[in-house]
């Protein structure tokens, strides 16, 4: 039997390509380029499966008009607002993505961020290695405290519970959700959480804010202006969600003002491209979108995008199949 012929759209870890190497006819992205929209949409018709990641923008016009060759699209990463996954669903082609394997690591950038920007960590690192520290005083660097304050989360799915299992237990904090569908008791109850009905109820009770929903159209700017100016003074925003669901320029003007206290960010409108208004921000922290980079959280979605790919090609339903 022809094994089926799979494109990876970027270098994964090699532990990875070698057991899909074993398993398909692959062809992987040498250069580590991002694929463009014409590239892709050629490999539509070359390919019985592509494995996008965040890097690689699939929009309606991809699959218009075409009868392509490709039947899945087996993305690695839990977010997949990057594919116009009704488009995809009315050629026929499957789309799965990676949950759980990444949540733990996410929640833990997700708390990396709000410490750095919290106790100004960035600064002091800033500080001192351009040689600017001129030694402890009283009165240097003053943060905010972070055990026992109050965090809201937006999202309440598997990465927002393990930041709640994380800020509750590691730091004592009260924990507030905001969630589209109501969240089960006994969730609320590991946590000691408590569920407000819109983000407007959230917002103007937290110290902190952490954006743990899915990205795209529906959420986009979920973060705007309005609702930047219901945050407490002083409070701080974190998101390791998607960049679409902040209005960056809104959170600029905030951060600017001091409306809010700071922000972290792993992820961006426009990667991997920064706004000037963002970058000069100190009371910002910015990271690379590494929310799911370890070597354990990368070869596990590797192995989990395997194993969609195995079961659809066998026959069987691909486990996280979202489309
Ligand atoms: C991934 C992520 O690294 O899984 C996601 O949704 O945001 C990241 O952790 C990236 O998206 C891979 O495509």
């Amino acid at each position: 039997m022809t094994k089926p012929k799979v494109l990876v759209t970027r270098r994964w870890p090699r532990a990875v390509e070698r057991r899909m190497e074993e398993a398909f006819d692959l062809d992987l992205n040498a250069s580590d380029r991002p694929l463009t929209e014409a590239e892709l949409r050629d490999a539509m018709g070359r390919y019985d499966a592509i494995l996008p990641t965040v890097t690689d923008r699939l929009p309606a016009t991809i699959f218009a008009g075409s009868s392509p060759r490709t039947r899945i699209l087996a993305n690695y990463g839990v977010g997949f607002a990057h594919i116009d996954t009704e488009a995809a669903k009315s050629c026929g082609i499957a789309v799965t993505n990676t949950p759980d394997v990444l949540s733990e690591c996410t929640a833990d950038i997700a708390m990396t961020l709000l410490l750095m920007v919290a106790r100004r960590a960035s600064e002091g690192e800033r500080e001192l290695r351009e040689g600017r520290w001129t030694g402890w005083r009283p009165t240097h660097l003053i943060g905010t405290k972070v055990s026992g304050a109050t965090l809201g989360i937006i999202g309440f799915g598997r990465i927002g519970q393990a930041m709640a299992q994380r800020a509750h237990f590691g730091f004592g904090m009260r924990i507030l959700v905001q969630n589209r569908s109501p969240v089960p008791a006994e969730v609320l109850a590991r946590f000691n959480a408590t569920q407000v009905p819109t983000v407007e109820d959230l917002l103007p009770e937290c110290d902190f804010v952490s954006l743990h929903c899915p990205g795209g159209k529906t959420n986009r700017h979920l973060m705007n202006s309005r609702r930047l100016d219901l945050m407490r003074p002083g409070a701080f925003l974190i998101n390791t969600a998607r960049g679409e669901v902040v209005d960056e320029h809104a959170l600029a003007q905030a951060l600017w003002f001091g409306t809010i206290g700071g922000a972290g960010l792993d992820v961006f409108e426009r990667e991997p491209r920064i706004p000037d208004e963002l970058l000069g921000a100190d009371n910002l922290v910015l990271l690379p979108h590494l929310g799911s980079a370890t070597r354990e959280t990368r070869e596990a979605m590797g192995f989990r995008v395997l194993e969609n790919l195995t079961d659809f090609f066998g026959g069987r339903a691909p486990r996280d199949r979202v489309a």
